[in-house]
């Protein structure tokens, strides 16, 4: 019987949630074939430069999705399927102190760590789970009926559960197994046709319409699918030309003449989907509910944390902006401020330690270093040597980007709430139930990884590779 490993298992996976949210969500077809086309046009434009961020192969694959669950221990199952694919928890984002719309839920991603697996196949899952213990949002009675509630409920068979650990412990399945495993993964992330209760729905939307899409139904769904895009400005453009309706901005850093940096994403709003309904009565009527949209993104260079720091700080300043000149469009002001406040270039990101980039040997190829990265320092967080910047300005030494794998809090908050028909109900005096990354690992029982670490890991290793090639140290 053929092996199955988790690399290909993980592909596998994400092409049959792609075929899934097809099926349910039309329009997300259409989506993926506009940027397929954005991508060929820019590769047809700009030639092999066009791939300096990934090769069309992985560009072309590459998805992240977005799921959401009420409690710990369905995010502790979630872990064990993802964890069964070679996908595991980075990042935490907490995104009740999101502005300018709270969400009742803290996140983190699910999705490969090493360079050659993000090149194999990228797949990586936002994942939010609810925070039913913050009194901001619920009272304590809510909390006591949506605890009992999401309790009694079973998101994942034992049998998806039992694969999962197999997988995860043996580096994949046998071909029966994978394919087992693959269709009871894929149907818990399928719409369920279960009626929904009416009166109870409706009490969580009152607050939040995520607390509602996650505690309000006895299932979860995949939220989105999102492809990326080499053009998000010429996406957003072929969408609306298409007569689809897009959310008012692309969420991030703005389209500016500089090198694009961490994450642009956009969105077309929510679609109403037929659901049925139980009212209290018990009768059962149709209607429709608006949670689940189509999203796009383009990724850029992954910043360092003092890179992280002057994008916050320009970001403020574009808000700032758009507050004191409301005519002007936020696009122009925004791209004035970044040509001010950012590096024009990849070499001056490199030298102000804004930005992590992987370092080659002129001659030696693109081909990155196979790594595996761990909790390394911080290559890039501060001013390059000299030795280093003498390689680079002569030629010797190439850089090559690292591409931001992971999400932006503020930009996943905009995303959040544009799909929002009301905002967020909460008494911003009560208590809120702090969470962090510690808290979340030992719920989970999983490292959450930092993002940083994993690229200056990554930055760090291309310069032990060159050292070791020379014989020197230049770092
Ligand atoms: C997640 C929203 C965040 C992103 O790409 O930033 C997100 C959700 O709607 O569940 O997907
Ligand atoms: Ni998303």
């Amino acid at each position: 019987m053929t092996f199955v490993d988790r690399t290909s298992l993980r592909a596998r996976l994400a092409v049959r949630l792609s075929e899934l949210y097809g099926r349910e969500v039309p329009a997300y077809r259409t989506l993926v074939e506009v940027a397929q086309e954005v991508n060929e046009r820019v590769l047809a434009a700009n030639g092999s430069t066009a791939e300096r961020f990934g090769s069309l192969e992985r560009v072309t694959a590459e998805r992240h999705g977005a799921v959401r669950v009420g409690t710990p221990a369905e995010l502790s199952q979630l872990a064990r399927i993802f964890g069964a694919v070679g996908m595991y928890p980075v990042g935490f984002y907490d995104l009740r102190d999101a502005h300018p719309q709270p969400i009742p839920v803290i996140s983190t991603a699910f999705r490969p760590l090493d360079r050659d697996e993000l090149a194999a196949n990228p797949f990586r899952v936002f994942t939010s789970m609810l925070v039913p213990q913050d009194r901001r949002f619920f009272d304590a009675d809510l909390e006591a009926r949506l605890t009992r509630f999401l309790e009694a409920r079973t998101l994942f068979p034992a049998e998806l559960l039992e694969l999962a650990d197999r997988s995860e412990a043996g580096d994949g399945l046998g071909a029966d197994d994978a394919d087992r495993f693959l269709d009871l993964a894929t149907a818990s992330f399928a719409l369920s046709a279960e009626p929904v209760d009416r009166a109870w729905y409706a009490e969580l939307e009152a607050i939040s319409g995520v607390a509602a899409d996650i505690g309000g139904v006895t299932t979860t769904h995949i939220n989105h699918l999102t492809p990326r895009v080499l053009d998000i400005d010429d996406l957003y453009r072929s969408m609306t030309e298409r007569g689809i309706e897009m959310i008012d901005a692309i969420q991030g850093p703005p389209a500016w003449d500089g090198p694009e940096v961490l994450l642009r994403q956009t969105s077309f709003r929510a679609l109403a989907e037929p659901r049925r309904f139980r009212d209290p009565d018990g009768t059962l009527t149709d209607g429709t509910l608006r949670v689940r949209f189509g999203e796009v993104e383009a990724r850029g260079i992954a910043l360092t944390p003092l890179g992280r720091a002057r994008y916050d700080e320009l970001m403020l300043k574009v808000e700032e902006a758009v507050a004191g000149d409301p005519g002007r469009p936020r696009q122009e002001l925004a791209a004035g401020i970044w040509s001010v406040g950012m590096p024009s270039t990849e070499r001056e990101l490199e030298r102000q330690g804004l930005a992590y980039f992987s370092y080659h040997l002129a001659g030696s190829g693109w081909a990155p270093p196979r790594t595996r990265t761990g909790r390394g320092g911080h290559a890039g967080s501060g001013a390059a040597p000299a030795e280093l910047d003498r390689l680079l300005d002569d030629g010797s030494v190439i850089l090559r980007p690292i591409v931001y794998e992971d999400f932006l809090p503020r930009s996943a908050a905009g995303i959040f709430s544009s799909n929002l028909s009301r905002d967020t109900t909460m008494d911003e005096s009560a208590d809120h139930a702090p969470r962090d990354a510690t808290w979340l690992t030992e719920r989970i029982n999983r490292h959450i990884h930092v993002p940083e670490e994993t690229y200056a890991a990554e930055s760090h290793a291309s310069l032990r590779a060159i050292e070791a090639a020379l014989g020197l140290t230049i770092s």
